[in-house]
């Protein structure tokens, strides 16, 4: 490999994005040696979001790029499925081969036989949605994209009615920031670069709401360990004593927010001792926090996604999201909330993911219940016919998604032809019957928009890609054509062409973006705060949302409807034991958490990162350690109804008793029986849209 060499002399900077499914979406500078080859990847200090910081993997991403397993030719399956035997196939053939198998099943079953699957590895529009559109073109069954956001996305939603929030670089003007359910310091760095300039300048404290001593939580001046899935009970106590103690702004209330006067009676009940009972958090601190965040004009709530994983997930967003309302917090500087500004961005998409080819009576399948589906689940497949067909990008399932084994039984059936579009031979790659090698991010042209941030960020091809590396524009286009839908809306354009369609409201081209690098869409400060009304008709923030009817962003198209337990939802922001409570036969709670050098399932073939974390194991509290008879670095085994997995224990108190942590999405063959750690979580639905429980499962652990 030959990843340090590029002769500094003539290296020239390329300004990109970073692709990852990450809500930063950092601006890059990126070092280009005289021979095409890529060098150090560097924060771009001119944006004011990133501020010249990355994360160390992608830092280190010529290491992915020139990875010796790189995927660079297309391959196509040589025996049984998962076996291993693989051939040599021409482009041309593999895609002709995978347009046949896509009729065969058209033929055999109907349209909604074929599944294109995709989800975020790229975050680029175009690489990433225009899968969409082919599956429009051809009526293919619809892929509903349950498994990150919908839980968090639609929590906030019910308070704000919309999904954005106060200016999150605005967290360096804070004297409080409130970060919950979010470990930044490893999955989205530049949360930390701004709250700590507060802390250096202004004196603000850190509070960090985590089930773990997480490597955010060890910067925290204020370190709040809750069990999992009670956040909202820590919620309802710091409004409990906002009002009780004079700290609630009626006035602002009065004005911006549905029931004031209902909330406080709803809570007379929900005090410190109350939630100290279902938090494991002692009196003393939840009085602490309360009268913190209360007397702190400035308090930023930082509201990310890990405390939104469990079956009460939305509940607990929409809780967190009325503490500074309650306080009024968003009037300030360096004050409100902030979770995603997904709804500040004015893309015109509609030609990129064919909307106006639409079908609405073609059903959407959960991306989330892909074990059941592929498993013939007659709820998952709504009623309908079998998926026989499916091609799969920027996704890896058999590694990541809910119920594992049933993922792989799926994959593993014979009537179903898959194709898999990657960079690397992963789990999901490797049950496939074609692999296609894919471009990487500075091999194309692509657009980024933040998440965690406000910038649209131009990522321009500034590599030369190896030669029979292909895009997944190409792909999705040399199918269209093939399957004789290449002249519709939308196709037949250049990754330029659909930039450039998409910024008419920016009055921007792609030529102009390549000039500016990005674009700052960030709302005006009484926007941003929702002092001109929130997001509903009547502007005023809900207490009581209408978890049923109320518009969110992830809300599933008519034919799903709502999903989950939702007559449990409740009226106003509480606490609902809807999650895996431990019981006699499964003693402990185990959340998924991310590992800081992984992102998701990528990363996890880059040397630098496996040797920094090491084995997959699970964090298991001295205690419960010594009442299993289990010693650090001991092989124990961890199971529930939806299987069992052997990985290495370490005996820590960074969780509380009866809480285990896991880190990471390691591939299956990392764990010592070819089996991840996704065997153990649940593909059930959350209450009200959908979503993955990934944090909320109750296990047994034996040594194993
Ligand atoms: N290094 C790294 N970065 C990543 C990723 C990665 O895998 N690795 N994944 C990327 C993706 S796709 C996403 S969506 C984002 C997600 O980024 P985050 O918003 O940070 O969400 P999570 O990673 O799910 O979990 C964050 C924290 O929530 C904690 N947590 C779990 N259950 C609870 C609970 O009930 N209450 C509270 N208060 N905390 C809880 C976890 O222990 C973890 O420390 O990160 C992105 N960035
Ligand atoms: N146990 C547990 N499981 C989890 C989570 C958890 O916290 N715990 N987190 C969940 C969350 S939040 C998410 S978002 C999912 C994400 O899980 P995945 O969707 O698997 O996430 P990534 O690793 O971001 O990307 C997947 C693949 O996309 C490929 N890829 C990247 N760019 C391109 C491209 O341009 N073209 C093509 N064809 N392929 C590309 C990468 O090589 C990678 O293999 O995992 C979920 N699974
Ligand atoms: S912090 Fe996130 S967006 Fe920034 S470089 Fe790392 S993975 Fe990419
Ligand atoms: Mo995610």
């Amino acid at each position: 490999m030959n990843v340090a060499t590029p002769n500094p002399a003539k290296a020239r900077i390329g300004h990109s994005a970073c692709p990852h499914d990450c809500p930063s979406t950092c601006a890059l500078d990126i070092e280009i040696d005289a021979d095409g080859r890529i060098g150090r990847v560097k924060g771009d200090p001119e944006n004011s979001y990133t501020s010249g910081v990355v994360c160390a993997k992608v830092a280190r991403y010529a290491e992915r790029l020139y990875h010796p397993a790189r995927l660079l030719k297309p391959r196509v399956r040589r025996g049984g499925k998962g076996e291993g035997g693989w051939g040599e196939i021409s482009w041309e053939a593999a895609l002709d081969a995978i347009a046949e198998a896509f009729v065969r099943a058209e033929q055999a079953h109907g349209s909604e036989a074929v599944w294109p699957y995709y989800y975020a590895g790229t975050m680029g529009l175009v690489q990433r949605d225009s899968i969409d559109r082919l599956r429009h073109a051809r009526r293919y069954s619809g892929f509903f994209g349950s498994i990150c956001t919908n839980t968090a996305w639609t929590g906030y939603t019910m308070g704000a009615g919309t999904l954005r929030g106060s200016d999150p670089r605005e967290m360096a003007k804070s004297d409080c920031i409130v970060i919950w359910g979010t470990n930044p310091v490893s999955t989205q760095v530049n949360v930390m670069t701004h709250a700590i300039r507060a802390r250096k300048e202004r004196g603000a404290k850190i509070v960090v709401v985590d089930v773990y001593d997480n490597p955010t939580m060890k910067q925290a001046d204020m370190a709040l360990k809750l069990r999992p899935g009670t956040d909202a009970a820590l919620a309802c106590a710091a409004m409990h004593v906002a009002f009780r103690d004079g700290h609630a702004d009626r006035a602002y209330m009065a004005a911006f927010t549905d029931d004031p006067a209902g909330l406080e009676a709803h809570l007379a009940t929900r005090d410190p001792a109350w939630a100290a009972e279902i938090t494991g958090l002692s009196i003393a601190e939840i009085e602490a926090f309360a009268a913190l965040v209360g007397r702190t004009k400035r308090s930023f709530f930082r509201l990310g996604y890990g405390f939104t994983r469990g079956r009460n997930g939305a509940v607990s967003m929409h809780a967190a999201l009325c503490v500074p309302t309650v306080l009024g917090s968003w009037q300030y500087e360096g004050g409100g909330a902030f979770h995603s500004n997904s709804d500040i961005f004015r893309l015109r998409k509609s030609e990129l993911t064919g909307e106006t080819l639409a079908d609405p009576d073609i059903r959407m399948l959960d991306q989330s219940q892909i074990g059941r589906v592929l498993t013939g689940d007659a709820v998952a497949l709504r009623h309908r016919g079998p998926v026989t067909a499916m091609l799969i990008q920027n996704t890896n399932p058999a590694n990541v998604a809910p119920e594992q084994r049933l993922v792989k039984r799926g994959f593993l059936r014979d009537d179903l032809f898959v194709a898999v579009h990657e960079h690397f031979m992963t789990d999901t790659a490797k049950l496939a019957d074609i692999v296609l090698p894919a471009t990487m991010f500075v091999e194309h042209d692509d657009i980024y928009r933040g998440g965690g941030q406000q910038h649209i960020v131009l990522g321009p091809r500034l590599v030369e890609p190896p030669p029979l590396v292909r895009s997944n524009l190409f792909v999705i286009e040399e199918l269209a054509r093939r399957l004789g839908v290449g002249h519709l809306p939308g196709f037949g354009l250049t990754e330029r062409e659909h930039i450039t369609r998409m910024l008419p409201f920016y009055e921007i081209d792609f030529d102009g973006l390549r000039q500016e690098k990005w674009i700052d869409c960030q709302p005006d400060f009484e926007t941003a705060h929702f002092l001109k009304g929130f997001g509903f008709p009547d502007g005023r923030f809900r207490f009581r949302p209408d978890w049923t009817n109320t518009p969110a962003p992830n809300k599933p198209p008519k034919p799903l409807g709502a999903f989950g337990p939702h007559a449990a939802l409740p009226v106003f922001p509480d606490y609902v034991a809807v999650i895996e409570t431990a019981d006699a036969d499964h003693p402990f709670r185990l959340a998924t958490s991310p590992a800081r050098n992984f992102l998701n399932s990528s990363f996890t073939e880059t040397r630098g990162s496996r040797q920094r974390e090491g084995r997959p194991e699970v964090m298991i509290h001295p205690e419960d350690a010594a009442a299993c008879g289990v010693d650090d670095g001991e092989i124990v085994r961890l199971g529930n109804g939806r299987g069992d997995i052997r990985l290495h224990a370490k005996v820590t108190d960074a969780a509380k008793a009866g809480v285990l942590i896991a880190e990471g999405v390691w591939p299956n063959d990392a764990h010592l029986d070819g089996e991840g750690i996704n065997v153990l979580t649940g593909a059930d639905p959350i209450a009200p849209y959908g979503g993955a429980a990934f944090h909320d499962n109750r296990v047994w652990l034996r040594k194993g």
